[in-house]
């Protein structure tokens, strides 16, 4: 390579690029030395995982080996080319007649890399747009033989790789990731007899029962059209005018308007299947199932005004989360639960388990752990892996089958079906991410972008010229469920659908006080801004159905008397079998994680009391905690007994929201530089106000009371003392409570 620079053209007039001082530097388009391909080959770790596995390399085995390594590219040591493999002499200049001439239009090197870049975004996915993901594999507890045959559950310890990838939904592609919203939880498993998507949700309802009302429901809550706006919310008209005039979303609103639509993390949420599936075993019978994901870490949310803040401090949050914990080897984990009952069972259930507006409750029908998702490994790249797969609830695998939900029946054609344009053509199952670890072979052929290179002349069934292969599998094959079916064909829907109000009462009456006084806070939120009276009036109607409690404080909140309750489709109304269910709380799962991999932030200013930092820090990082050191600036800060520490952050560039709890150390110098500092005082008064955990150090409680925080208040969120050690300890347990929704006040005091 240096001996090509060595000999192209120089321009004389440009000593000072090609001269002595140049001469140091490689020809613009050169590369330097070419490094030395076997230091990256010998690195590579026994800890990486195998592609597609989640298994971790035997030792000395090169980990990148597999499914995904055949189309890895990596360019170290390598010289630039084309795209037909040509080197590339000058990546930095068109091809011109003359330095001052005119760019010539056979500059095929010019035109080739326009052309592509031209061409590189593909269009972003209708609903769930903005998405992060991760590797990792699922791990079966015992042999599920007896319910199903589908291979992955066939033995204890078996292992299946997953690519997981969570998403909000109204948002565009670049939106940001606290908007309050659905979270999607899709997984695909690549089983050994095909890849099967569990394309689920991060609530176990939906706001529709039937396929038909889709576009209009993702109509309504997308900007709206005339103007574009608002992105990636659904606090406008159109959102509230159609569900309000869709008594059956009012279960899903109750899911939307709690914390559960602002979860602090992906890591952090349970997962759900929503529908009711079929599980179908070896001898052809059938069980009835709803899918459970539980996450080690716990159910934890955001309050609204820090997700409002975080998504203007870190658009990224959930991304950045997710990719750090994986990163630092925290890789996320939950387990699968399923709650199993027979069609006779379902039959006496109050409401219909095909309708995707109810749940089970788990008092009636039991959560039974079957396996456990681990996500380990993050993608190489974004767009090949997290943007190109493509989910589609009709990828089932022998022993999982569908039921006649009609939302279910929509999907299964819609999400091939969006793929087609999206990925441009019917041969996206061969993109990397998306292809089987099981063997293909079918007589399907060509198409765009068609990868797989077909040899012989035979692409039909039946045939003798290719000696009857590929032959179908018979009964090893999938056999899908002979359920009987019986009636007219008519359009309308059950009589049981038509009670929409049982379970989102269900749901009101299963949270927590603090819980309610959020839900209702959305729901006051989102009706504020919408712009149109009678919208709001007939959502408050609607609502009186739900609780009398909660249509009352909404109406309150909105300045607008009650008005009367929205007629009931039915009249007589079905005895629910539950009227609690504490499952339904956030606060039933606190996780088995205490407060490893949350971040904390110790302040520190010039005078700092170093000793204090230091200990606090060790303890903290000891816990498993994420630290970091929040100056007035970054860099260098003295402490008080003239030593220094470094601060990695600063109260611009990571202010209060992004943590879960915040240290104030002692040190009289530093607080009056905080005391003087308004984004000091906004850090702690954000801190408290978002109900996280305070630690004030000595002087520190100093900086408590100049932003209006009684350090010596009976909050069990604000821990003060002298004794670093001690406080630190105090300070973990009530870090590990996650926030202290007690000292909330309406309006906010602080
Ligand atoms: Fe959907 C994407 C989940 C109803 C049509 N959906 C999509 C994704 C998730 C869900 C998680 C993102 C997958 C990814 O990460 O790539 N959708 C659900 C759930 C539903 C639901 C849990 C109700 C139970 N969806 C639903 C209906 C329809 C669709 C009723 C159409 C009839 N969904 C789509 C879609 C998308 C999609 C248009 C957009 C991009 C894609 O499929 O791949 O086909």
């Amino acid at each position: 390579v240096a001996a090509t620079a060595q000999a192209l053209p120089r321009n004389p007039h440009k000593e000072s690029e090609y001269g002595e001082a140049g001469a140091r530097c490689p020809y613009q388009g050169a590369q330097a030395a070419a490094p030395d391909a076997s230091v990256g080959a010998s690195s590579l770790s026994e800890r990486q995982h195998i592609p597609k596995t989640g298994e971790p390399a035997e030792p000395g085995v090169n980990a990148v080996g597999g499914e995904l390594a055949r189309v890895r590219a990596d360019a170290q040591g390598q010289a630039l080319t084309t795209n037909q493999g040509v080197p590339v002499s000058d990546n930095q200049h068109s091809l011109k007649a003359g330095l001052r001439g005119p760019a010539l239009l056979k500059d095929f090197i010019l035109r080739e890399k326009i052309t592509h870049f031209d061409h590189e975004r593909i269009p972003e996915r209708i609903v769930h747009a903005r998405g992060s993901a991760a590797h990792g594999y699922f791990e079966c507890y015992e042999s599920l033989a007896p319910l199903t045959r589908a291979s992955l559950f066939a033995k204890k310890g078996k292992r299946t790789p997953v690519f997981v990838r969570f998403s909000t939904v109204a948002g565009e592609r670049g939106s940001k990731d606290t908007a309050r919203d659905v979270r999607g939880f899709a997984v695909k498993f690549y089983t050994d007899e095909g890849n099967w998507d569990l394309v689920g949700n991060n609530m176990p309802v939906f706001f529709i029962q039937d396929a038909m009302k889709f576009p209009d429901l993702v109509h309504a809550v997308k900007p709206e059209p005339h103007h574009g706006m608002p992105q990636a919310a659904s606090a406008h008209d159109t959102f509230w005018d159609f569900v309000s005039l869709m008594p059956e979303s009012t279960h899903m609103l109750m899911w939307l308007m709690s914390d559960r639509a602002i979860p602090r993390s992906y890591r952090m949420m349970q997962g759900f299947g929503v529908h009711t599936f079929r599980f179908v075993n070896e001898q052809g019978e059938s069980r009835l199932v709803k899918f459970h994901w539980n996450p080690v870490s716990g159910t934890h949310s955001q309050v609204w005004d820090e997700a409002v803040k975080v998504s203007g401090d870190d658009p990224d949050f959930h991304r950045r989360d997710l990719w750090e914990a994986i990163d630092a080897g925290n890789g996320p984990q939950w387990e699968l639960g399923v709650q199993i009952f027979t069609e006779e069972e379902a039959e006496r259930f109050s409401f219909d388990v095909l309708d995707a507006t109810k749940i089970v409750p788990e008092e009636l029908v039991p959560v039974r752990p079957i396996g456990r998702m681990v996500l380990d490994r993050n993608p190489d790249n974004f767009f090949a892996e997290t943007e190109q797969v493509a989910f589609c609830t009709a990828h089932v695998v022998p022993g999982v089958d569908f039921t006649n939900d009609p939302l279910l029946a929509g999907r299964i054609h819609s999400y091939v079906d969006t793929q087609i344009s999206r990925l441009g053509g019917p041969n996206f199952h061969e993109l990397p991410i998306n292809a089987p670890l099981a063997p293909v072979h079918n007589n399907q052929r060509d198409g765009m972008h068609r990868q797989a290179v077909h040899r012989g002349r035979v692409a039909y069934e039946p045939n003798s010229l290719g000696g009857g292969c590929p032959f179908q599998a018979g009964m090893e094959g999938y056999v899908s469920f002979p359920e009987p079916v019986a009636g007219d064909e008519l359009r309308g829907h059950p009589e049981r659908f038509a009670e929409h109000y049982n379970q989102a009462t269900l749901f009101y009456d299963s949270q927590t006080d603090w819980e309610r006084r959020h839900l209702t806070g959305a729901f006051v939120f989102e009706l504020s801004k919408v712009t149109v009276a009678a919208i709001r009036q007939r959502m408050v109607a609607s609502l009186r159905n739900v609780s009398e409690e909660l249509a009352q404080t909404v109406a309150d909140g909105l300045g607008m008397a009650l008005p009367e309750p929205l007629p009931r489709a039915l009249r007589e109304v079905p005895r629910p079998e539950v009227a609690q269910s504490p499952s339904l709380s956030l606060s039933a799962r606190p996780g088995q994680v205490g407060v490893a991999t949350r971040k904390v932030a110790i302040l520190v200013a010039e005078g700092v009391d170093g000793a204090a930092v230091s200990k606090v820090a060790q303890a903290l990082i000891k816990a498993g905690v994420v630290v970091r050191l929040v100056g007035q600036r970054i860099g260098p800060v003295a402490t008080a007994d003239g030593g220094a520490l470094d601060a990695d952050a600063s109260l611009d560039n990571q202010p209060s929201a992004v943590f879960d709890g915040a240290v104030v150390p002692g040190g009289a110098t530093a607080l009056e530089r905080w005391r003087q500092d308004g984004r000091a005082l906004e850090f702690v008064r954000d801190t408290y106000r978002h109900g996280k955990t305070l630690l004030a150090l000595g002087e520190g409680a100093g900086l408590l009371q100049a932003a209006g925080i009684d350090p010596a208040a009976d909050d069990e969120g604000l821990v003060a003392g002298d004794a670093p050690a001690a406080a630190a300890a105090a300070f973990i347990q009530s870090l590990a409570r996650h926030r202290h929704p007690a000292r909330e006040t309406t309006p906010t005091r602080v």
